[in-house]
């Protein structure tokens, strides 16, 4: 296979299965995250041939830049990039949320997911490549607390519906995956580390994992080259709509 996919945020969850699955089907993949040594390790598994380790904070532009530019060669014509790096943080209702807690949201979910497409581009239409936005149910459908991260998967959907009307006629393909509950570290980071209310929440719930949506990726990635997904809301069986609320006096 001589393709080259870029994964944001593979270091956990849905990422590093994602790189995983790509890695092991012969694609060339780029890995990005913060944390290092969880990156040189997928590089130990699969060999510097095969993959490109690349650790910055992606909220830092210039980092993230400089990183791109010093992609190797072998690895710098992209034709997949996933922008999958992401997070929420705190369940708190807006009343009481904290404003850092938002800013590091929006700046994760929404400006550096522009700020990397926005790089990659020229690219990406060069080579007739595809874009894979992870969103979320929670840009869907509100739910209390939920507030700034709905927010911002709410851009991700929009932004990814955008683009494909921008990229018409490039052959670009744009697709926006909205997986609802799912058992990664993200409850563990929306919680700051408390793995007893990470447990508790995915217990008997028979989650989506992160194999199931890196089995996704890999299946829009690999459609025919005439055909787009433009949204995909994948949720565990066990997950369903509940009603409105209601306050009375
Ligand atoms: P994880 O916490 O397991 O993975 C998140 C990834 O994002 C990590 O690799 C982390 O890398 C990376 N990341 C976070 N902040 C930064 C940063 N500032 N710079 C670089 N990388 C960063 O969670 P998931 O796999 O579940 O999350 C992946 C995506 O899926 C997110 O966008 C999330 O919103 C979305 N999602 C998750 C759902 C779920 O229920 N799990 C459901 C729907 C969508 P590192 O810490 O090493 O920097
Ligand atoms: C993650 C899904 O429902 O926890 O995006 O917000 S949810």
């Amino acid at each position: 296979m001589d393709k080259t996919i870029l994964i944001t945020g593979a270091t956990s969850g849905f990422g590093a299965a994602a790189a995983e699955r790509f890695a092991s089907a012969g694609w060339r993949v780029v890995v990005t995250g913060r944390r290092a040594d969880r990156l040189r390790q997928f590089v130990d598994r699969h060999g510097a041939d095969r993959v490109h380790a690349a650790a910055f904070d992606i909220r830092d532009t210039d980092a993230m830049l400089a990183a791109i530019d010093a992609i190797p060669p072998a690895f710098a014509d992209i034709d997949v990039l996933v922008n999958n790096a992401g997070l929420a943080l705190g369940t708190a209702p807006a009343q009481r949320a904290d404003l850092a807690q938002w800013r590091q949201m929006i700046d994760t979910n929404a400006t550096a997911l522009v700020a990397l497409t926005h790089r990659l581009l020229p690219g990406l239409i060069e080579r007739k490549g595809a874009i894979v936005n992870i969103s979320s149910i929670a840009g869907s459908y509100p739910y209390t607390g939920g507030n700034v991260y709905g927010a911002t998967k709410a851009f991700v959907t929009q932004f990814s519906l955008g683009l494909r009307s921008d990229l018409h006629g490039t052959g670009v393909r744009v697709t926006s995956i909205e997986p609802g509950l799912a058992e990664t570290e993200f409850t563990l980071v929306r919680t700051s580390g408390d793995q007893g209310a990470s447990d508790k929440l995915y217990e008997g719930a028979h989650p989506i994992t992160g194999e199931d949506i890196a089995e996704t990726i890999w299946w829009v990635a690999n459609l025919p080259p005439h055909l787009n997904i433009n949204r995909l809301e994948v949720m565990p069986v066990s997950q369903s709509f509940a009603g409105f609320q209601i306050h009375r006096d």
